[in-house]
Parts: C-alpha cells; sequence; structure tokens
C-alpha cells in the first residue's frame, strides 16, 4: 500500500513523508503489532493503544532527537520506540536485557528522559526549553502528558512555573478520562465537561481563531457574567495559569493532530494541546475494560485470555479482603491510596464502602498529609501505596505522621524487587528511608496469616506503623486464633551453632532454603525471623552477638541503610554480613532472575555465607 514510499526506508523516514492515508494504515499497522507485541511480554497495553496516533503524529512533525520528546510516566512510549529504531526488539520489552517499559536514555538518543514515576515531565521540559534559551538554539521541547498524571502536585506546580515562564514550549494533554481507574478531582471534572460539551478543535482555522482571541478576549471580560462565561470555556484554568490552550481536538484524527502540531510550532510561548483519546482504542476488550488493560501479562491476541499461570492468592488481594473485613467491624477504619485501587487491593472495599475509601489522585503527598488530617479527627486511616511511589511523600511521612505520632498504618505493596518494570519500580529504598524516621514502626509479614496479625497490631497501635509485603504471591500460613493478641517478636524457626540467620518475612522462604542447603554442607544454622525491622529488638540482639560468632541478615531491601546495616551497626564481637540489594539501581528481569544474579535465591544467599565463614580473618 505504501506506494510512493521506497521499500527500505526507515519507518522514522516513511512517517515523515509519506501521503496522510498512508500515514493512517501505518499507525493502524503498528496498533495491530503493538497488541501482538504486548500480548507475548505483557505490559501497558491500553495506555499505548491510545497514543497510537499521538505519537505518529508527533514524530511526522517533530524533528526528534533535536526536538525533545518528554513522556510523562513513560509507560505510553511503546510506539515511540518502534518509530525510533526499536521495533524489531519489541518481543523483548521488559525482559531481563531487553528494552525498557519506558523511556532509557542508555537506549536511544530518541528518549529524552528517564522516567517511571507521574508528573514530572512538564519540569523537566521546562528545563529543557530553559537551557536551549540561555544557549540560544531553537528546537522545540514537547511533554506529553495523561490526565492521571496531571492530578499529580508536581505537575500543577509546573504548570505554575511553566506559565509565566514565556518561552517556547508545549505541553500536549493526553486526556482518555483515567488514570489506572477512572480518573479522579476537581480538574478531572473540569476535563469532562469539556469533552461532554461535545465538539472539536477545527484545526488551522480553529488555532487561528483562538490565537487571535487570547489577550483580547481577556480583555473585553467586563462584567461578573462574561468572566462566569469564560471560567466555564474549555481550557479556562490553563490559560489563566498563562498557556494558550488549543482543544479538544480528536486524539485519534491523524490529521487534525498533525496541523494542530504544525501550527503551534515555533510559537513563542507556552501552548497546551488538549487531545481526547481511547484508553485501548483499537482493541474491543481493552477498550470495554481500561483499567484491567492499563498493566497485563502476556495474553492471547484472539481470545484475550491470560496465558500466564495466575498466582493463587497475591499479598494485595489479601490485603483488601483484610481491610474490608476490619472496616465492617470498626467505623474508624478507612483507606486511602493514591491512584492505586485495584493495584493494592482496594477495589471490593471500594465497591462496598464507598465512603471510606479514598482515592487521591496519583498524589503520594496529599494521601499522606490527607490521612493525617484523618488520624487527628480520631479515625483509623490505611494508606495503601506502593514502595516506590511512598518515596514522594517522604516528608509527609516524617514531618506530619511520624512528628505528630499519629496512627497512621501505612501498607505498603510492591515492597522489594519487583522485576519487570525495572529500576523505577523497585520497592528497594523504603526500610532504608523509613528506618529514619522516629516513632515509626516496620513491620514485614512472612505469610497472609501474619499479614492480618500486623494489620490488626498496626491498627491498634498509637502512632504510625509500616507493615511492607512484596509483589507476588502471599504464602499460606496456619490461622492464628488470637491474631488480636499478637506481638511481633522474633520468632525462630531453625536452630543451629555455626551461624544465625537474621530475615525480614521476605527472605524467609529463600533463608529456610539456604539453611537446608547449608546443613547438607556440614554448617549448622539457626533462622529466625524478625518480623519487626524498626525497633530492632535491642536485647534478642544482645542475645544472638553473644551466642553466635556470626550473624547473616538477610533483607528483601537495599543493604545500604537497611535492617541488616542497622544490626551491624550494633554489634561489638560477632561478624555480621548483610545480605540485600546492592547499593545500585536494580535493573528489569523476573524476580527469580534478579534474585540468581544478586545472589538472593536460596543457592546464592548458601555461597555467599559459606564465603563468609571461611574468611575468618
Ligand atoms: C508517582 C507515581 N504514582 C503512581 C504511579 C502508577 N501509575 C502508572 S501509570 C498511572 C496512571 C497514569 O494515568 P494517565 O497519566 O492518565 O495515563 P494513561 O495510562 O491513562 O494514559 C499510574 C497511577 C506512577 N507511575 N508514579
Amino acid at each position: 500500500m505504501m506506494n510512493d514510499i521506497p521499500e527500505d526506508i526507515t519507518l522514522y523516514e516513511k512517517i515523515k513523508t509519506c501521503g496522510m492515508s498512508e500515514l493512517e494504515l501505518l499507525a493502524e499497522e503498528l496498533r495491530d503489532e503493538l497488541i501482538d507485541d504486548v500480548a507475548k511480554t505483557g505490559g501497558h497495553l491500553a495506555s499505548n493503544l491510545g497514543t497510537v496516533e499521538l505519537t505518529v503524529a508527533l514524530h511526522r512533525v517533530f524533528d526528534s532527537p533535536k526536538d525533545k520528546i518528554i513522556w510523562d510516566v513513560g509507560h505510553q512510549a511503546y510506539i515511540h520506540k518502534m518509530i525510533t529504531g526499536r521495533r524489531e526488539q519489541m518481543g523483548s520489552l521488559r525482559q531481563l536485557g531487553g528494552l525498557s517499559g519506558f523511556p532509557k536514555r542508555r537506549e536511544s538518543e530518541h528518549d529524552a528522559y528517564d522516567s517511571g514515576h507521574s508528573g514530572t515531565s512538564i519540569s523537566a521540559a521546562l528545563g529543557y526549553a530553559a537551557a536551549r534559551d540561555i544557549k540560544g538554539e531553537d528546537n522545540e521541547v514537547i511533554a506529553v502528558i495523561g490526565d492521571g498524571a496531571m492530578t499529580g502536585g508536581v505537575a500543577f506546580e509546573a504548570l505554575n512555573a511553566a506559565g509565566s515562564s514565556h518561552t517556547s514550549l508545549i505541553v500536549v494533554l493526553n486526556d482518555n478520562a483515567m488514570s489506572i481507574s477512572p480518573n479522579v478531582g476537581g480538574l478531572a471534572r473540569h476535563l469532562q465537561r469539556v469533552r461532554r460539551a461535545g465538539g472539536y478543535l477545527k484545526f488551522k482555522s480553529g488555532v487561528k481563531k483562538a490565537l487571535k482571541e487570547s489577550p483580547k478576549f481577556l480583555k473585553k471580560l467586563s462584567s461578573a457574567r462574561d468572566a462566569l462565561k469564560y471560567a466555564l470555556l474549555p481550557g479556562a484554568v490553563f490559560e489563566e495559569l498563562g498557556f494558550k490552550y488549543f482543544g479538544p481536538v480528536d486524539g485519534h484524527d491523524l490529521e487534525a493532530l498533525c496541523a494542530i502540531f504544525e501550527s503551534v510550532k515555533k510559537l513563542d510561548r507556552p501552548v497546551l494541546i488538549h487531545c481526547i483519546t481511547k484508553k485501548g482504542k483499537g482493541f474491543a476488550p481493552a477498550e470495554a475494560n481500561p483499567e484491567k488493560y492499563h498493566g497485563v501479562g502476556p495474553f492471547d491476541p484472539k481470545t484475550a485470555d491470560d496465558v500466564t499461570v495466575r498466582d493463587p492468592q497475591t499479598w494485595s488481594e489479601v490485603f483488601g479482603k483484610l481491610i474490608l473485613e476490619r472496616a465492617f467491624a470498626d467505623k474508624r477504619i478507612c483507606a486511602v491510596t493514591p491512584s492505586m485501587i485495584e493495584g493494592t487491593g482496594l477495589s471490593s472495599m471500594k465497591q462496598q464502602l464507598p465512603d471510606r475509601v479514598f482515592d487521591a489522585g496519583i498524589a503520594e503527598q496529599h494521601a499522606v498529609s490527607f490521612a493525617a488530617g484523618l488520624a487527628l479527627s480520631g479515625l483509623r486511616p490505611v494508606v495503601a501505596v506502593y514502595s516506590t511511589f511512598l518515596q514522594r511523600a517522604y516528608d509527609q511521612v516524617l514531618t506530619e505522621v511520624c512528628l505528630q505520632k499519629l496512627p497512621v498504618v501505612f501498607a505498603v505493596d510492591r515492597a522489594g524487587v519487583v522485576g519487570a518494570d525495572g529500576e523505577t519500580h523497585q520497592g528497594i529504598y523504603d526500610i532504608g528511608f523509613l528506618s529514619g524516621m522516629p516513632n515509626m514502626t516496620i513491620l514485614s509479614p512472612r505469610d497472609d496469616q501474619e499479614l492480618a496479625s500486623m494489620l490488626d497490631y498496626a491498627l491498634a497501635l498509637d502512632g504510625p506503623c509500616a507493615i511492607r509485603y512484596p509483589r507476588g504471591r502471599a504464602p499460606r500460613g496456619v490461622r492464628n486464633e488470637n491474631s488480636k493478641s499478637y506481638v511481633p517478636a522474633p520468632q525462630c524457626f531453625r536452630d543451629g551453632m555455626d551461624v544465625v540467620f537474621l530475615s525480614d518475612g521476605g527472605s524467609l522462604p529463600q533463608v529456610l532454603d539456604a539453611a537446608s542447603l547449608l546443613e547438607s554442607r556440614r554448617v549448622s544454622c539457626a533462622v529466625w525471623d524478625l518480623k519487626q525491622l524498626k525497633p530492632l529488638p535491642e536485647h534478642f540482639l544482645s542475645y544472638c552477638f553473644s551466642h553466635w560468632h556470626a550473624v547473616v541478615t538477610v533483607e528483601d531491601g537495599s543493604v545500604a541503610n537497611g535492617v541488616g546495616a542497622r544490626i551491624a551497626a550494633r554489634q561489638k564481637d560477632c561478624r555480621v554480613l548483610n545480605i540485600g540489594w546492592p547499593d545500585a539501581f536494580i535493573e528489569q528481569g523476573s524476580v527469580s532472575q534478579l534474585r540468581k544474579i544478586y545472589g538472593l535465591d536460596a543457592a546464592g544467599i548458601a555461597l555467599k555465607t559459606v564465603r563468609f565463614l571461611e574468611d575468618k580473618a
């Protein structure tokens, strides 16, 4: 069909040179290929299906890598990867050693900014634009941000700064009305009103009209009635912040997108182009259920059936059931989550007790301060959040929750290495940063029953408590009939003479297997589950240091500032080895592959221990 285009030119060049109807066909071809690729590897399917035309149009009009395209979150940049020379490698997406599921500067000069966490694209773009101005260069800078990501405080901070910067900067707002779940908040409502009003900006003429109107129109506002009318106009909120607003634009109409992008090129001011897209576009199951297809494992593209064996019960599911039961029993209990209702297991509670579940938007800082307010008013908030995203709220946890010793429970999901999402998503820093917070208690359950006991314990505490548990399958434990009287004291799982392992709950299965391996090599190992990682059990540690010559700590977290490092700092005469993830960024791969590479599987732990015991110096 691409009759005018020589076969051997790259996709990138084709996009720049072909006719509009070929461009449309090309977009469809890429969409089909994307579905087949993601069906094999898993990934952020629905978000990428929604940005096919947007991405093709951006590359048609702008000149990457000279022009900088910055993807917010970066989970929607698959088509960008295909266009910029990585089409053949899509089969390796999110695999060990393969393409990242997010933009990575080391992968391509077309990836202007490494991302993974949301809301930062406008700030980074403004930085690029300011540097361009200082250096006297003339490239374009474009931030592509979703309506979900726009709910984060950092995105508002950037809009505030960019709007008054008078510099040339293009923000493309990809509005599909969805975060992972339906988007929330006042801005989402404003955008919804614009969408419902219907009608898309008709390119060229519309752009010219919009450009003419802006300043004069504002001056013309004389009466309160006019001002009110203006406030209801699409994009008024962005105009007030200093952006020239264009939209809404049909985000699947390639011709319209190209025309608008072309028209705003070289405008000497910040502009915002409001594109309306459909999450999951072009794949019926994803259009019907964009939440499910936001992030998927491998599936059959014909039947849409999941082809991976599902974990029988995940930690998130266990937490979801437990919090719902507790909330029914105690009216003070409520859940807060920064846009992770589904991922943290809160969907049932949201359905059954909608008034007691708060989706804060992708706004971790707000979620934590909001929970602080709930706690001060006598409620018992549980903030359900992934370890990696809790990083965003470090200060609120420290200087608001911990300083005021507020009874806020943090259900820290995806703690430890998470796998395919790679560096930006590994939950290996929370032990380190939470340990430095006075008044904080940190708990680490080993199975579903212990999560129940720990949740009850945390809900009864007179201060903040973080319960951290990994991604994936939760082992089944023995039911504790007395869960209300539970105390998280260290528990012995195995006795031995030569060395004692002190483990967190997440590493316990590997540690017990390592102890068995070592036993077969005549190394007699004791294994204790610490359960509580802060405060540390001082008496018990003194006992360990006097009873064994060698202590090995194992944790599913970074060794830098981890629980092991704190234990090692307390010893006097005893040798201590800390095993955990190295003080580095951990790449993508399956959790078992990564455990093997970094010596955190049973064999690796056994080997490190043997070397440590042999090295008596
Ligand atoms: C700080 C932070 N919190 C949470 C997430 C998890 N997350 C990834 S994508 C996403 C939804 C993004 O919605 P939107 O920007 O509208 O993009 P869409 O997927 O709808 O295209 C969320 C909550 C994240 N990446 N970063």
